[in-house]
């Protein structure tokens, strides 16, 4: 089933979204409804607030060289915590709840991750490039924070006078 993603600036998105303890038929159904809704949007990356959901949950499915997105590089990530990060890299981002926006973010280069799987079951990856930053851009979901958060204030301005106006256009 394909969700509706709650785009910005709904308030929800704000919201910290709470620790995932139930490792359920429930939890697996949403997740593949999050899959079914991330790759029909053209994301390669979706956290479960997006999708109207608090709970500490976040795909990844990252194309791989020939810009396939097959499901067995899909990532289903409960609870993460990030270790050791290191370095900084600067990657222009975008956001399905920001669509059609992007702009340079700086973030960790690589970190290890633990998290749990849809069964609960504890896991750990080494992550670099691509992953490693929407791991850290999908973690901050989970934080209330968006990556327009990130950018300095003119840059800021600078979205939201294009984000106001592209939202006008729309209507
Ligand atoms: C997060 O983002 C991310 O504006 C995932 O019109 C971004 O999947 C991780 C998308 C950058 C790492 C680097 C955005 C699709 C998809 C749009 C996405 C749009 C259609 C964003
Ligand atoms: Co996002």
């Amino acid at each position: 089933m394909i969700l509706p993603v709650i785009t910005y600036p709904n308030k929800q998105l704000k919201i910290r979204s709470k620790e995932v303890v139930n490792f359920d038929e429930l939890l697996h159904r949403f997740l593949d409804d999050m899959y079914e809704t991330m790759i029909t949007s053209n994301g390669i990356g979706l956290a479960a607030i997006q999708v109207a959901n608090p709970i500490r949950a976040l795909i990844l499915c990252i194309p791989d060289d020939e810009g396939n997105q097959t499901q067995e590089n899909l990532l289903e990530i409960m609870n993460p915590v990030i270790h050791a990060p290191q370095g900084n890299v600067l990657y222009q981002e975008g956001c399905l709840s920001v669509p059609g926006f992007y702009e340079d973010v700086e973030r960790y280069e690589k970190l290890t991750l633990h998290y749990q799987n849809r069964h609960g079951e504890a896991c750990m990856l080494e992550a670099d490039e691509l992953l490693a930053i929407a791991i850290q851009h999908e973690i901050d979901h989970l934080e209330g924070k968006l990556f327009i958060e990130k950018l300095t204030y003119n840059r800021r301005k600078k979205f939201e006078k294009e984000y106001k106006k592209a939202l006008k256009e729309k209507k």
